[in-house]
């Protein structure tokens, strides 16, 4: 009996090993790396965040999220062409292909930043929390940085 018990045991355990380990797997094979925010005059209330997204992975992932506690909420947004004018929209998800990755940049794919909760400062640093399509939590710690700025690093 006491044999039984421990082999339940040792299966369950196991069971949640198993999946914490494809929980981590996930969110492990996304890399985000030179993350700004982009600061704007005092006043203007929304702004943009932008990095590059790497998957190291051999699965295809996608974010379909951003959430922060800086501001009153994040969206994903591109700028697409309507007719002549270039406008942004909101994206339901952004797909990263298995061995790819995605740069959101001025003028293209970004987070946009909606009600700041007090104005940014250049060099600060900011979180905010991207989450993949299958709910895991990507953690991101961006630099603030003047416009121009958004896709380089050499000022840190
Ligand atoms: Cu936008």
């Amino acid at each position: 009996m006491a044999l039984k018990i421990s082999t339940v045991n040792t299966i369950i355990i196991s069971f949640v090993l198993v999946l914490a380990f494809y929980c981590q797997a996930a969110s492990a094979q996304l890399q985000v790396s030179n993350a700004t925010v982009r600061l704007l005059p005092p006043g203007v209330p929304n702004t943009s965040a932008y990095f590059t997204i790497e998957n190291s992975g051999t699965q295809d992932q996608s974010i379909v999220a951003a959430e922060l506690n800086f501001a009153r909420k994040a969206e994903l947004h591109a700028h697409i062409m309507d007719g002549d004018m270039m406008r942004m929209e909101q994206q339901q998800q952004v797909r990263i292909a298995a061995g790819e990755s995605v740069t959101f940049k001025p003028g293209g794919l970004h987070v946009m930043i909606f009600g700041l909760a007090e104005p940014l400062q250049e060099n600060q640093q900011v979180s905010f929390t991207l989450v993949t399509g299958d709910n895991q939590k990507i953690d991101v710690t961006a630099t603030v940085v003047m416009p121009g700025n958004e896709s380089s690093h050499h000022h840190q």
